[in-house]
């Protein structure tokens, strides 16, 4: 989609700091990090929100989350870090295109915000 920004980043028409990156999925540093590290996790192919996967998409969902723990450890996440998505208005998704954030290196609270 050519009006999406995260879809302008995954075909590298839009530049971003890239964490990690494969044939279906990049990961790339926030612009409003909310933490020391925050890496964003999507897709390349464009899927609005949780509420929009398919059956066809199980694999590739598995792939992100298997590959989760892989870019953490590349960003030095070895003392934990905190994976979320934000879908919809009520968790105040700000960008329609499924997405995984990964926050780290300081203490978190619960419950969010
Ligand atoms: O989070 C959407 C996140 O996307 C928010 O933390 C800012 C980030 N963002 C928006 N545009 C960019 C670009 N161009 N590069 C990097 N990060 C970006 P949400 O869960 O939808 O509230």
């Amino acid at each position: 989609m050519t009006d999406c920004i995260f879809c302008r980043i995954g075909s590298h028409d839009i530049p971003s700091t890239v964490a990690y990156e494969d044939d279906k999925i990049i990961a790339f540093h926030d612009l409003e990090p909310q933490a020391p590290v925050h890496v964003l996790v999507i897709p390349k192919k464009h899927i609005e929100s949780l509420d929009d996967v398919t059956e066809e998409d199980q694999e590739l969902l598995g792939h992100i989350m298997f590959k989760i723990h892989e870019i953490a450890a590349d960003l030095g996440l070895a003392n934990g870090y905190r994976v979320v998505s934000n879908n919809g208005e009520d968790a105040f998704q700000t960008v329609k295109h499924l997405h995984f954030h990964i926050l780290g290196k300081r203490k978190m609270t619960w419950p969010p915000g």
